[in-house]
Formats: C-alpha cells, sequence, structure tokens
C-alpha cells in the first residue's frame, strides 16, 4: 500500500513539474550598425522574440517594408526595439533613411 501511495506521489509531482515547466521562448539579438543591419538575415522559430539593439550615432529606424509599424528613428546608443513573431512566413525590415543599405530579412519557420 505505501508503495501504491508513493507512485502516486511521483506521479502527482511529475505531472505538475511538468505543466509548470514555461514553452521556451527563444530569443535574438540584431546590430543596428551605421548603416548595417547584421545579420542581413535570420531564420527564427515561430514564438522568437528578436530584440533588434543600435549601435548609435545616426538616425535609424526598423520598419517592416509594408511600411507600417516597425520601430522609432533613434539615433540613441542602446536604444531597442523589440518584435515577437508569432506567424510564419518572410518578414522584410527595412530603415527608411537609409533603404539601400540597410535590409533585414526574418524568416520565421
Ligand atoms: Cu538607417
Amino acid at each position: 500500500m505505501r508503495k501504491l501511495v508513493a507512485l502516486a506521489v511521483v506521479v502527482a509531482l511529475t505531472a505538475i513539474a511538468v505543466t509548470v515547466v514555461p514553452a521556451y521562448a527563444a530569443t535574438k539579438n540584431v546590430t543596428v550598425g551605421n548603416n548595417f543591419f547584421s545579420p542581413k538575415s535570420l531564420s527564427v522559430k515561430k514564438g522568437t522574440k528578436v530584440t533588434f539593439k543600435w549601435k548609435g550615432g545616426v538616425p535609424h529606424n526598423v520598419t517592416p517594408s509594408s511600411g507600417r509599424g516597425g520601430s522609432k528613428t533613434s539615433r540613441k546608443k542602446g536604444f531597442t526595439y523589440s518584435k515577437t513573431f508569432s506567424k510564419k512566413g518572410t518578414f522584410k525590415y527595412i530603415c527608411t533613411i537609409h533603404p539601400g543599405q540597410m535590409k533585414i530579412t526574418v524568416k520565421v519557420h
């Protein structure tokens, strides 16, 4: 009987442990340099949070090539913009001030 109770406790604790562990949330960083994004392309899993971090000095922004949304324009070192990619697909961004030089493609799979 004691063995059965012990087994029940182990099963219950295992169930709790599995339930409590949060979903794995990946993060990726992108450098907003002068005048480039590094990397220029990245491939991430759905649900990944991508954080763009400014090197500072020259004004830049991170804007979807569709033109809607995105970051503010900043020249501050350490300025950040984060986006969690919750849908699969290919997402292109530019800096609208340097569109010829600053392009990045985020592939979400
Ligand atoms: Cu720029």
